[in-house]
């Protein structure tokens, strides 16, 4: 197993780059829109695509990141809701924990059960902290995790979460308020967060503005995700990555 895709999340990091990642839910995309978003993902120096989701019940993952491989360089990280959600065709693998939960199985159970066929796939693994931060409404991920989100005004909840991740040995951090969600993570929890860890910290759900994305690269995001508003508007894509690499110099 290498470390290439990690090492590209790190090294942007330590040179204070922020990168954009476009969510591609399998489920939710035709093969006419999938093209599209690609292009456009491509114009607009898209840094990752992202590709899963919290209930996928087609089976068109493989299909989809073969033909975003087939299409263009941009790397390919696979963002499981489940270990069903797995193909060596991607670059590398968020093995998620969900450690804002108490849900042993989304802990630790499920990573037992899938690590054989895991690690025989070849796929770059990289160990995530993922964490649910309440986005003012149940979202998929929620539900379908049977765990509480954070409270999105615990911030000292957040913070002590995240410190035990990094501490546990985990190599990113990502906040999510779920797909979807009402109101995107708040900027003073984002900085008090990133200012306490030196993992890279993700950063998505309810983003939907260009603003709202370079706001929370300013509070400390090194990576902010978007699903819902591409899926809806992929023209977006555009003006969302300019404001993020706005702030690379
Ligand atoms: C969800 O963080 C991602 O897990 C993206 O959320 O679809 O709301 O952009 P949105």
């Amino acid at each position: 197993m290498t470390n290439k895709i990690y090492d590209i999340i790190t090294q942007g990091k330590s040179n204070s780059k922020k990168a954009f990642a476009v969510l591609i839910d399998p489920d939710k995309i035709n093969d006419a829109t999938l093209n599209q978003t690609i292009a456009i993902a491509v114009k607009a120096k898209v840094d990752y695509f992202f590709v899963g989701g919290s209930l996928v019940v087609t089976d068109t993952l493989d299909a989809v990141v073969a033909s975003i491989k087939k299409q263009c360089s941009i790397p390919v990280i696979l963002f499981p809701g489940s270990p069903d959600q797995i193909t060596p065709k991607a670059d590398a693998l968020l093995y998620l924990s969900l450690i804002s939960g108490r849900n042993a199985e989304l802990l630790i159970g499920q990573h037992v059960t899938s690590a054989p066929f895991i690690k025989k796939s070849g796929l770059e693994v990289i160990s995530v902290g993922y964490m649910l931060i309440d986005g003012g409404t149940p979202t998929t991920v929620s539900y379908i995790s049977n765990s509480n989100p954070i409270p999105s005004n615990k911030n000292d909840i957040a913070l002590c979460t995240a410190m035990a991740g990094e501490m546990l040995g985990l190599k990113l951090i990502y906040m999510d308020a779920g797909s979807g969600a009402q109101k995107a993570i708040s900027s003073s929890m984002i900085q008090q967060v990133s200012q306490h860890i030196k993992i890279p910290l993700i950063i998505g759900g309810g983003i939907t503005t260009p603003e709202k994305a370079k706001e929370n690269c300013i509070a400390g995001a090194d990576i902010i995700v978007v699903g819902n508003a591409v899926e809806k508007d992929p023209s977006l894509i555009q003006a969302i990555s300019e404001a993020i690499h706005s702030l690379n110099h």
